[in-house]
């Protein structure tokens, strides 16, 4: 293992990029990890957490208000399987396939490093090209898969010492990559200067992550819970890499997972900046997106959607309707303890991750059960919690809707369909 960091961090209310005053503009209450499912006796020993977001007085970037040990969310059971989505699967396939087509052709021995490598979703295409590569991944039940796979995988946290050790052993990277990862990182510090120390003079950094603006857009405020530490923009990203001697060279939107950017950065004076980057900043601008008023407002829709949500529920109960949920996402964590919602309205969870099934849901303890159990409970509604992933859920549960199942979504509003 590498060396341990600060993980307590500074005082809560400091930001975690720049040090400024952070302030916090919506509470979302005691949440429990959203990635730990729970056999019986589990219950009654979770942890807990307050759940709030701020936004950084200096450099704008917008964080949870408290932090949880990385040891506690990521480990040797850590039950999130990237490759359990076709849409995903072919998404990161793509991905590699444009590093090794583009920035890597032409490269001499090129090095591709990634952070959160989880079962190899991504790295697997490079190792089938026979490119050298090498993937940090702390959660040993997934890098146990990645592994498997044939990719390298080193069990560790991404983090200067780490890096720095990477470096001396094998070179500088030309490609590091990062996707839902970064914006777990709250010791963002350190993986910059490990970045630093491991980055090719012309290599670039790459990372993926929720965007903020889609999530200001569609109340998706699920995407805020303990693993999402920051909710980038590209102003804040663009701040946050050149305190690292880094610049912000590329910015491109991505429909996956409700919205995201993908973000490259480079050593000051490498590159010159794609247009894209003025114009996302321009249109962050234009849309008040750093602005508190617009966070404030988007405080109060959350609140909104949640009434919507239970109010909803509480009427299909009241009709004697059955409503069953759809995904295990972490983001429900949020939802289901954010509103309350228990299995005297949602019976229970459909999943397809064997390390969640049979287990029950952090906090408001839904079971979780098979997509079988799914097909032959034969609900009225299906909450979908994995809404990022509609259209390949909906494809697949056909039937459902066929035989006169609906759908309730609650991003970006509530609705039935
Ligand atoms: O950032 C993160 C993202 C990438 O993954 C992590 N912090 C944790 C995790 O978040 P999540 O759990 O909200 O991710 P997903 O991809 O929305 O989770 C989908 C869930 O739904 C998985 O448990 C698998 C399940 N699923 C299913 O049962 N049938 C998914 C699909 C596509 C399906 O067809
Ligand atoms: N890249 C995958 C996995 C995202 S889940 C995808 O996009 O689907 C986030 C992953 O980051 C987890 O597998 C977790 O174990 C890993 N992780 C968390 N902190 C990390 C760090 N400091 N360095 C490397 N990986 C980390
Ligand atoms: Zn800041």
């Amino acid at each position: 293992m590498s060396q341990p960091v600060s993980m307590s961090g500074p005082r809560p209310g400091r930001c975690r990029v720049c040090d400024a005053d952070v302030v916090e503009f919506l509470d979302l209450g005691a949440q429990p990890l959203s990635d730990a499912f729970l056999t019986p006796k589990d219950i009654g020993h979770e942890f807990f957490y307050r759940l709030a977001v701020g936004r950084c007085t200096g450099c704008t970037m917008v964080q949870l208000m408290e932090e949880v040990p990385r040891e506690r969310m990521f480990h040797a059971e850590y039950p999130y399987h990237s490759s359990g989505s076709s849409v995903m699967r072919e998404h990161f396939a793509a991905t590699a396939r444009r590093f090794l087509d583009t920035e890597l052709a032409g490269t001499e021995d090129p090095f591709v490093v990634e952070l959160g490598c989880n079962d190899g979703v991504m790295l697997k295409t490079v190792h089938e090209a026979g490119v050298r590569h090498l993937g940090f991944e702390p959660s040993g039940s997934v890098g146990r898969l990645a592994a498997e796979s044939g990719v390298r995988v080193r069990e560790a946290f991404f983090e200067e010492s780490s890096a720095a050790d990477l470096r001396r052993r094998e070179g500088a990277a030309d490609v590091i990559y990062a996707a839902n990862t970064l914006c777990h990182i709250p010791y963002m510090d350190s993986v910059l200067r490990g970045v630093d120390a491991l980055l090719a003079a012309d290599g670039v950094f790459v990372f993926e992550d929720p965007y903020l603006g889609d999530i200001v857009e569609r109340t998706s405020f699920d995407q805020i819970y303990d693993e999402h530490f920051f909710f980038f923009t590209a102003r804040s990203v663009r701040a946050m890499a050149r305190r690292a001697g880094l610049e912000l060279v590329g910015v491109e939107r991505l429909p996956v997972h409700g919205g995201e950017v993908r973000y490259t950065l480079a050593r000051a004076g490498s590159r010159q900046p794609s247009p894209a980057v003025a114009e996302l900043l321009a249109e962050e601008e234009a849309r008040g997106l750093a602005d508190p008023r617009t966070l404030d407002a988007f405080a109060e829709r959350v609140a909104r959607h949640r009434d919507e949500l239970v109010a909803l529920l509480r009427r299909l109960r009241a009709e004697g309707r059955t409503v069953a949920a759809y995904g295990a996402t972490a983001k429900s964590a949020t939802v289901t303890n954010y509103c309350g919602i228990g299995t005297e309205s949602v019976s229970f969870v459909s999943d397809s991750t064997p390390a969640k099934q049979d287990r029950l849901s952090p906090g408001m303890h839904l079971p979780v059960v098979p997509p079988e159990v799914f097909a032959k409970a034969r609900p009225d509604y299906a909450l979908l919690f994995a809404w990022n992933h509609a259209e390949e859920i909906m494809r697949k549960e056909e039937d459902f809707a066929r035989e006169g199942g609906r759908w309730i979504l609650y991003v970006p509003e509530v609705r039935v369909v």
